[in-house]
C-alpha cells in the first residue's frame, strides 16, 4: 500500500493537486493500492470550484503497512504526523534546504529542484510515463491551478521554462480557455473576501526587522485591488498602531504597499528610493514578495 501525502501545517493547491494527480497516475501504472490523504486542512488557495472536483482526498486508513510518498515538502519536521521516515519511497519537492540530506538516503528516491511548482514535476511524470491520456479536465484544472498559485500567475522569479511549458500544455489539452487563470484567481479572491480580516491576520508577519519597517506586515494576493481601500484596511489592522500590507495585484503584476500613514510611508519611500503622491500608499512598478521586502530592508 502506498500513501501519497504532504506537510502537516496546511495543504495549498500545489500540494493538494499533486497528491490527487500522482495518486491517479500510480493507480493506473502500478498494482499497488494507492491512497492520498492528510491530517490537515486545505487553505484558501483551493476554492470551492476545485474542492468539488471529481477527485477527492481519501479517508485516512491504517498506515501500519504503508509506504509513503511526500510531495511539496522535504523538511522532515513538517511531514504529516503519520509518516514513518523509515518507510518513505519517494520525495518530490521544490523547497530548498534538504536536497543533500535526502541524496544521502540512497534507498529513497528524491526529486528536489528549483522549480515554480510541484504540479509541474507531477505533470512531467504523466508525460514521461506516456499517460497524459489520464489527464481529464478536472485533473488539468487542479494541476494548472497549482502552477498558477505557486508561480504567482507565472510571474514570480522562481518560474522556470518547465512551468511555462507544463501550464500551456495543460491549457491546450484541457481546452480550459485563455481565461482560466482569471476564473481561478477570482474564485480564490471571493474566498478571501468572505473573511478578509481573517485571511490577512492569518498570514501576518509581526516581527521587528528594520527601522524602515513597522513590525506588522501583511500580504494578500488578489486578482486586482478594486475592492481594497484604506478604510477597509484600517479596520483589518485596528489592533495595530503601525502596519504595512503588500497587496499583490495579479492583473497588472504590481505591489501596492498600503500603510497606516505618512511616517510609515516615508520608510517605504526610502527603502525603494521613490516618492509617492499618496498619504499612505506606495505603488511599485513590479510586484515584490514580503520575504523579498524584508530582505531588502535588512540589507539596506
Ligand atoms: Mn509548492
Amino acid at each position: 500500500m502506498i500513501v501519497v501525502t504532504a506537510g502537516k501545517k496546511y495543504l495549498d493547491i500545489d500540494a493538494y493537486a499533486s497528491m490527487l494527480a500522482y495518486r491517479e497516475l500510480l493507480r493506473a501504472t502500478t498494482n499497488e493500492e494507492v491512497f492520498a490523504f492528510s491530517t490537515t486542512k486545505v487553505n484558501q488557495t483551493v476554492p470551492p470550484i476545485l474542492r468539488k472536483s471529481k477527485y477527492q482526498l481519501d479517508k485516512m486508513v491504517n498506515t501500519a503497512d504503508a509506504n509513503f510518498i511526500l510531495v511539496d515538502v522535504s523538511n522532515p519536521d513538517f511531514f504529516d504526523t503519520f509518516v514513518d521516515t523509515g518507510r518513505i519511497l519517494e520525495i518530490i519537492d521544490h523547497h530548498p534546504g534538504y536536497e543533500g540530506y535526502w541524496k544521502n538516503h540512497t534507498a529513497i528516491k528524491s526529486q528536489i529542484e528549483t522549480i515554480g511548482a510541484v504540479c509541474t514535476q507531477i505533470y512531467e511524470r504523466f508525460v514521461n510515463a506516456d499517460r497524459t491520456d489520464l489527464l481529464d479536465k478536472d485533473l488539468r484544472k487542479l494541476l494548472s491551478a497549482g502552477i498558477l498559485d505557486n508561480t504567482i500567475n507565472l510571474k514570480s522569479k522562481i518560474t522556470t521554462e518547465r512551468d511555462h511549458r507544463a501550464y500551456s500544455e495543460l491549457l491546450k489539452i484541457g481546452n480550459l480557455g485563455q481565461d482560466w487563470h482569471k476564473e481561478y484567481f477570482r474564485a480564490c479572491e471571493n474566498e478571501q473576501f468572505k473573511d478578509l480580516k481573517g485571511a490577512i491576520l492569518g498570514d501576518m508577519k509581526a516581527e521587528w526587522v528594520s527601522p524602515l519597517l513597522p513590525e506588522a506586515i501583511g500580504q494578500i494576493i488578489l486578482f486586482n485591488r478594486e475592492d481594497i481601500n484604506n478604510e477597509i484596511l484600517s479596520e483589518v489592522f485596528s489592533e495595530y498602531d503601525k502596519w504595512i500590507i503588500n497587496v499583490i495585484s495579479l492583473e497588472d503584476g504590481r505591489s501596492y504597499l498600503y500603510c497606516d500613514g505618512k511616517e510609515t510611508k516615508k520608510g517605504l519611500e526610502k527603502l525603494f528610493g521613490i516618492k509617492s503622491n499618496y498619504d499612505s500608499l506606495v505603488v511599485l512598478d513590479d510586484f515584490i514578495l514580503r520575504k523579498e521586502l524584508l530582505k531588502r530592508a535588512i540589507g539596506f
